[in-house]
């Protein structure tokens, strides 16, 4: 095989993989628009994708994924360190060469008669010292054009490269998709992934969760920078000046929609604007003014399609109108466009589901899978920052943590510092409620949302959280927010959506040293005059308008519920163990005695 690239490590790696998978024929992926037009035709031809409506939907495809294969497989999610500890009791471990060993034959001539795509990608603008580069190797089509949109592909990237440079190596082989064995593992210590027997994005996009998230969390701990599963957003003021906040919830939590928020008519009326830098990672390293400065790895959205709609994210439903590829919809056979549960109160009558059988939307079946994606590139999105492309990132003046939570959790607070900030995230957790299947008020713990995401030991991730701040001397401040109380009926008492602006104005305001706070056992909490409540007009329930009470109902800290969740987070921390920081397990103390105060 001819040499791809002029890194030497690059050019070895690539071609023992080609002996190991034996590809019919390699093909370098050069970010061109020609190579990936002729992509989408091949692909349009074998049925991997289906052409959109070019008029209402230009630069559009469809995909359909296997129906045993529609999300992220936790349970096959590896992190194969030599030493089990290091990857701690969160994750599943494999010792390196036995997952080698075993995951090698199943890789074993798996792209016989199949082209090899070679895909050299940059997380991060090129070139940026913030930026690290991957190579993916993979034998879909579908994968290489959601590479072309998620992250930054091409000649570019293998120039800023180098003949010397690192890179992170992943291969990826969809083999014959056998779900009793598909893998997705992960050697921190060999900076490699291998995907196998999958082509859901969640497990085969390798620079998404799998290279941002478990590689680069682990890269960040041994670098002193942070990878985290976090949204970026600026808030810009009447004066032009722009806040950034970046802002970590578990899966289904309104991250995509707290990105984009359209802040309420009052607002938008005075000039305040809200800036999307990134709705799912961001990369987070002290800057040369000794603030945090954060930046999105990604250069794209792979959203949940369904639920999203012109009233909960215009901004979202907007990036989805050109160049996007819908994974897993409702396909309308009327005129070739697509649909997801939530879209709109029009679903088509003639149409496919997301399995490609056709559709009786009077059915009680849904039509799109809940899981069902667009992956849509950032450019398109109306509110995205100026400070995208920045190589830098944005320097962050708070930090969020937030959950689902019926109770307990206040819609907002505070922490006293960073040391108890980082506890306030390791305590985050979403709970079922009356609204989902199952029990209600389980609470499930999720760290920093990084449970299913971190590439090491959970302990070592809160301690390398708290050695933050012994080299930087100018910390964002710590929040926890909470949209999703319910009242005893079982309604939302907090409007959310565009509504959660008031808080994030509060949020800012704290942080500018603008505003007063309540000191309370979990932290500080908002008089609630000081929440802005201009113009709002709620509805909790029939004849029940939101109101100043109500406020001060979701601003009360619950004393009971709050013992509760001590017990459950000592319940938790225990499984974790002895890395366990002291300091946590001082903060989790303190905690419980100013509760019993
Ligand atoms: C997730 C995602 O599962 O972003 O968190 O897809
Ligand atoms: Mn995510």
């Amino acid at each position: 095989m001819t040499n791809l690239t002029n890194n030497k490590k690059a050019n070895a790696w690539i071609s023992e993989m080609c002996d190991l998978v034996s590809p019919a024929n390699v093909v370098l992926i050069d970010g061109s628009e020609e190579q990936a037009e002729i992509l989408r035709a091949e692909a349009c031809r074998t049925g991997e994708m289906f052409k959109l409506n070019q008029e209402k939907l230009p630069g559009c495809y469809l995909h359909r994924t296997a129906v045993n294969d529609v999300a992220r497989v936790e349970n096959r999610t590896f992190i194969c360190t030599t030493d089990k500890k290091d990857a701690g009791p969160t994750n599943n471990w494999m010792a390196p060469k036995d997952c080698y060993a075993k995951l090698t034959p199943l890789f074993k001539n798996s792209y016989k008669g199949k082209t090899m795509y070679v895909i050299p990608y940059s997380m991060g603008v090129i070139g940026s010292e913030f930026s690290k580069i991957g190579f993916e190797l993979t034998d879909s089509i579908y994968v290489v054009l959601n590479m072309l949109i998620m992250t930054r592909v091409g000649s570019k990237v293998i120039e800023a490269l180098g003949t010397d440079g690192d890179f992170v190596k992943g291969l990826h082989a969809r083999a014959d998709m056998d779900e009793n064995n598909r893998y997705i593992v992960h050697f921190p210590e060999d900076n490699t992934i291998w995907s196998v027997n999958s082509g859901y994005g969640g497990n085969v996009l390798l620079g998404k969760k799998c290279f941002a998230l478990r590689i680069a969390s682990y890269l960040g701990r041994n670098e002193g920078w942070m990878a985290e599963h976090m949204l970026i957003l600026g808030l810009e003021n009447p004066k032009g000046e722009i806040k950034y906040i970046s802002a970590a919830f578990p899966s289904a939590c309104g991250k995509t929609n707290l990105a984009m928020l359209i802040p309420p008519a009052y607002y938008t009326r005075q000039g305040y604007k809200v800036w999307c830098v990134g709705d799912d990672i961001a990369w987070i390293r002290k800057g040369p003014d000794g603030r945090l400065w954060a930046m999105n790895p990604e250069n794209g959205f792979f959203g949940v399609a369904p639920g999203t709609n012109e009233k909960s994210n215009p901004n979202a439903l907007a990036s989805t109108k050109q160049g996007t590829i819908f994974t897993n919809v409702v396909h309308n056979l009327d005129d070739d466009t697509v649909w997801w549960e939530g879209l709109d109160k029009n679903p088509p009558r003639n149409a496919l589901n997301w399995k490609g059988e056709k559709w009786d939307s009077t059915a009680s079946e849904k039509g799109a899978h809940p899981n069902s994606r667009f992956t849509s590139p950032a450019k398109n999105c109306p509110c995205i920052s100026s400070e995208f492309d920045s190589s830098k990132g944005v320097p962050l003046s708070a930090i969020v943590f937030g959950g689902r939570r019926a109770k307990t959790a206040p819609l907002v607070y505070q922490s006293f510092d960073w040391k108890h900030g980082t506890f306030v995230g390791s305590i985050m957790a979403s709970e079922t409620t009356a609204a989902a299947a199952g029990a209600v008020g389980v609470v499930r713990r999720d760290p920093m949302a990084m449970l299913p995401f971190c590439g090491y030991n959970m302990g070592d991730y809160f301690a390398h959280w708290l050695d933050m701040e012994k080299t930087v001397p100018n910390l964002p401040k710590i929040f926890h927010v909470n949209w999703f109380r319910l009242n005893e009926n079982g309604a939302f008492m907090w409007p959310g959506f565009g509504d959660n602006f008031r808080v994030l104005e509060w949020i800012i305001k704290r942080c500018e040293d603008k505003v007063g706070a309540e000191k309370t056992a979990i932290g500080y909490i908002p008089k609630a005059e000081d929440i802005n409540l201009a113009e709002l007009d709620y509805e909790i329930e029939k004849g029940h308008k939101f109101s100043i009470e109500d406020l001060k109902s979701i601003l009360t800290v619950e004393k009971d519920c709050w013992l509760a969740d001590v017990g459950n987070i000592e319940e938790f921390y225990s499984k974790i163990g002895d890395t366990i920081p002291e300091e946590l397990k001082n903060q989790l103390a303190a905690l419980k005695s100013r509760l019993l105060k």
